[in-house]
């Protein structure tokens, strides 16, 4: 796993490695940046693993990975999530939301996440109308 910082105003830079090639994060199925615990900037990157199981690295830099936070353990549920992304769409100013598209369409908003509120956003029969051939 590399971090490349700095990204779009000079391209790539050389990277910095962040976990060895067949290392732990091999399973790391999705990984998001994220404001959920860090104090002051977006150096959280949340992590689901392939177990289902989600945590939080908290302060990640280029000089490592941050200190481990489990949200939850392995869960059966959410081995079903797709996609993972992060913003500000509660108007709090912190970059603590979390959106997941699930394999059956239904996309779920976790506010001001260690994921107390779960807003359904499309449901499933919904998203599925939406699909275009
Ligand atoms: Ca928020």
């Amino acid at each position: 796993m590399t971090l490349h910082g700095d990204v779009g105003s000079h391209g790539l830079d050389g990277g910095t490695e962040m976990a060895a090639s067949g290392s732990i994060w091999s399973h790391a199925t999705q990984i998001a940046a994220g404001r959920f615990n860090a104090a002051t900037y977006v150096t959280d990157l949340m992590v689901r693993w392939s177990s289902g199981a989600l945590n939080n690295h908290v302060g990640t830099t280029t000089g490592g990975l941050g200190s481990e936070q489990p949200i939850h353990g392995p869960d059966k549920t959410w081995t079903h999530s797709v996609i993972m992304t992060t913003g500000q769409y509660t108007g709090d100013g912190l970059t603590n939301d979390l959106i997941i598209r699930w394999n059956d369409g239904e996309t779920t908003l976790y506010k001001d996440t260690r994921l107390g509120s779960e807003i359904m956003i499309a449901p499933p029969a919904q998203a599925a109308r939406q699909v275009r051939p």
